[in-house]
């Protein structure tokens, strides 16, 4: 067992060292990058097809219902240009746009990045197939070398994709850091279309992270069963609680694992974590936003807001920025 968590130590190292320090940090903490192996992929399928959990059939519906909006607003004049979408997962919601694109017969190439290799020859070999015409070159790596890689490859504008609320799962000012980032790899004229998710009634936010099935708690102890697994370490998952809060004074609506006892944890090669009882680790933070607040976040990072799409509820927007 020893040997085995340490070649899975050497193999996995980036995550090791996120893991020793964030559990060695005050307050514990994990990285919600984390949560996605093969079980917490199956997991977030199983939440976004809850009923509680509101936001995907929201930008869906935005999609599905503004297809065509949507999509003259990225044609813009008529020039060629590259639509680009962050973290393009199987490109459900994308998948209409680009239909409709095709449809109007307009000139682009889809460069969907994602850091999966699996997802991204997925889409190279399915796309084409339900999407007949499309131009496609998926980019596998991180966002901001891959958007360098889209610049390189071609002179044309850029429309940036960047849906599903995953700008939530950053901090306030990550999130505003992300934005400046991303119009420093962008020029004048280029879009971006962003997802947020946005204040509501407290109660609908917290149920959507506190499901009554309790698939998002297991979607929370699977990053502890993955340490467990991956890093040799003895987490007992069943002595931890999920616990979800939401502040609508911040917007701010963080997921914690509960220590139930006085407990150690056990990870190869580093020091004992203890855990007191009712310790936590902070798992998860999904931000939610006004409106106000979205077109805050554009003008601060050299964006001028353009337009936004909402669902009939007003729960999420999808807003169209364009670098300045
Ligand atoms: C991926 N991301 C936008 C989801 C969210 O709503 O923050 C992840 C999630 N965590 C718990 N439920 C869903």
């Amino acid at each position: 067992m020893r040997m085995k968590a340490r070649q899975a130590v050497t193999s996995n190292n980036q995550f090791y060292v996120d893991v020793v320090n964030g559990l060695q940090a005050e307050p514990k903490h994990l990285d919600a990058k984390y949560f996605y192996d093969a079980a917490g992929d199956k997991l977030f399928q199983q939440i976004m097809n809850c009923g509680e959990y509101y936001l995907t059939n929201c930008e869906m519906e935005i999609f599905t219902q503004q297809t065509a909006e949507i999509a003259n607003v990225a044609m813009g004049d008529g020039s060629p240009f590259d639509l680009i979408e962050l973290g393009a997962g199987d490109a459900t919601k994308s998948s209409h746009l680009l239909r409709n694109l095709l449809q109007q017969k307009a000139d682009f190439t889809y460069l969907p990045i994602d850091i999966s290799g699996h997802v991204i020859s997925s889409l190279n070999a399915t796309l084409p197939l339900s999407l007949p015409g499309l131009k496609i070159k998926g980019l596998q790596g991180e966002y901001f070398e891959m958007l360098n890689k889209a610049a390189a490859i071609s002179p044309n504008r850029k429309v940036v994709l960047f849906m599903g609320a995953n700008i939530g799962n950053m901090p306030v000012k990550d999130a505003q850091h992300f934005c400046e980032e991303l119009r420093d790899h962008l020029s004048p004229g280029d879009m971006v279309i962003i997802g947020f998710d946005l204040k509501k009634n407290p109660e609908t936010i917290l149920a959507a992270y506190n499901d009554s099935e309790g698939i998002t708690k297991a979607f929370n102890l699977n990053l502890l069963t993955r340490i467990n697994r991956e890093l040799g370490a003895d987490f007992d998952v069943d002595q931890f609680h999920h616990y979800a809060m939401y502040d609508p004074e911040t917007g701010s609506c963080k997921s914690y694992l509960v220590s139930l006892k006085d407990q150690d944890v056990h990870i190869p090669d580093t020091e004992i974590v203890h855990f007191d009882k009712d310790e936590y680790i902070w798992m998860e933070i999904s931000q939610k936003y006004s409106r106000r607040q979205v077109d805050d976040f554009a003008t601060s990072s050299g964006f001028a807001p353009v337009t936004e799409f909402t669902d009939s509820k007003g729960w999420f927007v999808d807003a169209v920025w364009v670098a300045e």
